[in-house]
């Protein structure tokens, strides 16, 4: 009988971009994966890559037949082919509810108000429009953050999963670009989480971000 071929996961990445975070995932589950780097504007949007991926973005993630795009998408399929690493919490749990909630909160509101804010978008942000829009008001957003890891080591329990890895990463990086406040209680929940293991082997492998000019 012959043995079924495990498929092999190609990472397609730029080490300037929210594929950091991908890659810290990939570390954490110890996957085997073969990396492709895309330049900005170049190989990002060639015919063979806008094939992968049709917005010519970065991160992306192939594994066999299937791709994945879409950081949280991609964090929470690893989460499930790698599940002795138990990155995300069993089904039909309060902590699965908490790990849904804030993968797609990260996904969404977060990162569209961190857009808006910084593009100087939100300046004249009229009653209206925060009603209409899914991130509501900056500030609201922050809030709901600070809400949501006050306190906290993880925030599904008491074991760390993908949602924490995506928190963290979008805090970290929120905060070291200036995009998020450097609330006391974002330094408490991501400075330990920022010290894994994992984080540190990914982080030697994309090199050093570089500073803001
Ligand atoms: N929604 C996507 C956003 C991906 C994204 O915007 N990636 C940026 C880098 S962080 C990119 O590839 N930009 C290149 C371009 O748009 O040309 C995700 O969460 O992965």
């Amino acid at each position: 009988m012959t043995q079924a071929i495990a498929p092999k996961l190609r990472f397609y990445s730029n080490p300037m971009s929210r594929a950091r975070m991908v890659r810290w995932m990939l570390e954490e589950c110890g996957a085997e994966y073969e990396t492709v780097e895309l330049e900005y504007g170049q190989t990002m949007k060639s015919p063979q890559y806008l094939a992968i991926n049709p917005m010519g973005k970065v991160p992306a993630l192939q594994h066999g037949d299937a791709v994945i795009t879409e950081t949280g998408a991609i964090l929470a399929y690893l989460a499930e082919l790698f599940p002795a690493k138990h990155l995300a919490p069993p089904q039909g749990s309060p902590e699965r509810a908490a790990y849904l909630r804030w993968l797609f909160f990260v996904a969404g509101p977060a990162e569209a108000a961190t857009t808006a804010q910084t593009e100087g978008w939100l300046a004249n942000q009229t009653d209206r429009q925060a009603m209409t829009a899914g991130f509501g008001r900056f500030d609201d957003m922050v809030r709901t953050l600070r809400h949501a890891v006050a306190g906290k080591r993880y925030v599904c329990g008491e074991h760390f999963s993908a949602a924490d890895l995506y928190l963290a990463s979008y805090i970290g990086w929120g905060m070291m670009e200036g995009s998020l406040p450097a609330l006391a209680e974002f330094k408490a929940y991501t400075q330990p989480l920022l010290q894994r293991a994992a984080y540190l082997r990914a982080e030697e492998l994309d090199g050093p971000v570089p500073a803001a000019a």
